[in-house]
């Protein structure tokens, strides 16, 4: 029997994780989301099999005790968002720095046995080489970029100096069923889609040849997992991507093909602090994690499109 606590599992990505872990068994599955970007209709259908705490990871006592003990915590709770942490710049560092310094404290003092965060390619920046490589000197453009960064730096201190197991995971646009497209700062794929099935056209930030490498989030989720088993990564930080990239433009045209339409974009001006072109170099995560992502863009933007009509028509 293993105790998993996944905060932010009400979100996209935290509640695809959460299924999975479900699919254990005998797992047991806790929850901490403070529902400021997840949702409760996230995890409809698990509801009764896990234990929801509606909590925030600000506050500290509120979250120890649900930490205590567990066998792998999956930190996942964040304000994402590259352009909401410039105009919002404060909760967006309570959340993402000191946010996760209570959990990884929680997690060190309450003897977890295992910690996964949830770090972010932005790390990078705009350094010129292609693919990037965990070795590269990071360079973030944004203060989400420096917080998530920041969380990298906590996970190895972490295991330095109090000996708590954490390994942290550059995640990299991730994409997929529920990603909620409801706000400026959604995810660019969940912008695209709900725009496609609305018949309506996107706005693409720049010339839209900017790339990135889409990873959809069931190869994310499944990777989280395999990285909480993986011996001998403590302190250290993965690419948690696809391996591939492909640009805005070329997303809303596989887009436009699978629905037959040919919908124009719009063009607006570069969005601050974005980065030009985002791709992983796998191979470490590959050799250390048994990183072994299924979906091609294809595949998993057939799948989201899926969801997508069937959650617009309900
Ligand atoms: C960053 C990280 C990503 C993750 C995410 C969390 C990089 C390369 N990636 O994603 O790993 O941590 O932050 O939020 O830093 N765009 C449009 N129109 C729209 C919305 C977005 O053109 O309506 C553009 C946007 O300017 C950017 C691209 O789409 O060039 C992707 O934007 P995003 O917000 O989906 O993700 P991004 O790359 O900031």
């Amino acid at each position: 029997m293993s105790r998993y606590v996944v905060t932010g599992g009400a979100g996209f990505i935290g509640s695809t994780l959460v299924r999975k872990l479900l699919g254990e068994s005998g797992a047991e599955v806790a929850v901490i989301d403070n529902f400021l970007t997840g949702k409760r209709s996230n995890l409809d259908e698990v509801s009764s099999q896990i234990d929801l705490q509606d909590a925030d990871i600000r506050n500290y006592g509120r979250i120890a005790p649900i930490l205590r003990g567990a066998d792998v915590v999956y930190h996942l709770a964040a304000i994402p968002s590259v352009p909401r942490s410039i105009h919002e710049p404060v909760p967006s560092h309570e959340v993402n720095i000191d946010g996760t310094f209570n959990v990884l404290r929680a997690c060190a003092e309450g003897k977890a046995g295992k910690v996964i965060f949830a770090a972010s390619s932005s790390a990078y920046g705009d350094t010129p080489t292609l693919p990037k490589v965990e070795s590269m000197l990071p360079n973030p453009k944004s203060p989400y970029a420096a917080q998530k960064l920041m969380g990298e730096q906590y996970i190895s201190v972490f295991h330095q100096c109090f000996g708590l197991n954490g390994t942290a995971l550059r995640f990299f646009n991730v994409y997929g069923p529920r990603q909620d497209p409801s706000s400026p700062y959604s995810g660019v794929i969940s912008i695209f889609l709900r725009c496609l099935v609305e018949r309506r056209s996107p706005t693409i930030h720049g010339d839209g040849e900017q790339t990135r490498d889409f990873t959809f989030v069931e190869d994310v989720a499944g990777l989280c997992i395999k990285a909480s088993r993986a011996p001998g990564t403590g302190g250290q930080t993965f690419n948690a991507g696809n391996g591939g990239r492909f640009s805005l433009n070329k997303v809303w045209q596989v887009l436009n093909e699978m629905e037959g339409t040919n919908i124009p974009a719009n063009y607006g001006p570069p969005r601050e602090g974005d980065v030009r072109d985002s791709m992983a170099c796998t191979k470490l995560a590959t050799a250390k994690l048994g990183h072994a992502p299924h979906f091609s863009l294809e595949e998993g933007l057939r799948r989201t499109l899926q969801w997508y009509k069937a959650s617009h028509s309900a």
